[in-house]
């Protein structure tokens, strides 16, 4: 999303400016990723670009790790203005703005090319603008990566044997609905509380890219893994629409640009990220398991009835165009 794009949005570049010109202010950037994961590599990036474009006049100082709380809580003090910016997961972004909860519908994207192709494309613009009706500005789409399970007790490699298995998801709608459509027990709660749920017990599994499994220590508990790619997960850079408006138009065009860096870099970290910590997870004791052809087949199909059934739920014009 180029400076452009954000003028074509409406998005007053010159008037009515909060902050004047010249003026020194922080960014308090939230999120529950691991410090030093590659979406905290990218939020360090445009931290150090937004200082070094503005002469240091503009700090963005990131809190990694859950510390400002889970995704929903920093995306409604993001939306009133208590933190500048968070990216949370698509997913629990679609609870503000139902429009994204096409991306919540399993197996839709193969890889991750498919995806960018989607995300890149207007309907992603389009999307993305969406989002200023919830009071935030999305600056771009990053990326959590494609989610995989990682279970307590055992090796799962087909979606019978999900039958009452309580499985932490997000608190996503859409994926409850699927997991629950498969016989499964799904058990929303934020991010912060899933390791603990995990060691006591309260969950058997919890599904995540790999990365977020191993650097949130996850697989140590749950190191029964399985590589079904179930949901590709971006997410969404965003800051606060109300602050983001009372800036200068030269400091909203220092972070938009330094935003468009941010995602290309973690784009390129995303993809050798995932085989790395595969490795890493395996090298730590613990078991991946690939499916066959054939078992990612009967996941696949496992999905239609989910499909029949939501299709007609969400903005049915644009499932269709991602599907295309
Ligand atoms: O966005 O909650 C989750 O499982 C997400 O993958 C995580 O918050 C990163």
């Amino acid at each position: 999303i180029a400076v452009g794009v954000v003028a074509a949005l409406g998005i007053s570049l010159w008037g009515g400016s909060a902050m004047a010109q010249g003026d020194s202010y922080t960014i308090k950037f939230g999120n529950v990723i691991s410090a030093g994961d590659t979406q905290n590599q990218g939020y360090a990036l445009f931290a150090d670009l937004v200082k070094e474009r503005s002469d240091g006049r503009i700090k963005v100082q990131v809190y990694p790790d859950s510390q400002l709380g889970g995704e929903r809580e920093m995306i409604e003090a993001t939306q009133f203005g208590d933190i500048e910016m968070t990216a949370p997961s698509v997913g629990v972004l679609a609870n503000f703005d139902k429009s994204l909860e096409v991306f919540d519908f399993p197996f839709i994207f193969e890889d991750a090319e498919t995806a960018y192709k989607v995300l890149d494309s207007e309907l992603g613009d389009e999307m993305l603008a969406g989002l200023q009706n919830s009071g935030l500005i999305a600056l771009g789409w990053g990326e959590n990566g494609f989610r995989n399970l990682a279970m307590v007790k055992g090796t799962v490699k087909t979606p019978d044997e999900m039958k009452g298995i309580k499985l932490r998801t997000m608190q996503v709608p859409m994926h409850i609905a699927y997991w629950r459509s498969i016989g499964a027990a799904p058990t929303p709660m934020p991010f912060p509380e899933v390791f603990t749920s995990l060691q006591q017990g309260v969950v058997d599994g919890v599904e995540n890219p790999y990365e977020l499994l191993y650097s949130a220590k996850f697989t140590e508990p749950a190191h029964y893994l399985t590589e079904t790619r179930h949901i590709y997960d971006p997410e969404v850079i965003l800051i606060s629409k109300d602050f983001f408006e009372g800036l200068s138009a030269e400091d909203q065009k220092i972070i938009q640009g330094a935003a468009d860096e941010m995602v290309a870099k973690i784009r390129s970290l995303k993809a050798t990220i995932s085989d790395e910590i595969r490795a890493k997870i395996v090298a730590a004791g613990g078991t991946v398991t690939d499916l066959t052809d054939a078992e990612r087949q009967q996941w696949i199909d496992s999905a239609i009835p989910f499909y029949k059934e939501n299709a007609s739920k969400v903005d049915t014009e644009k499932l269709k165009a991602i599907l295309e």
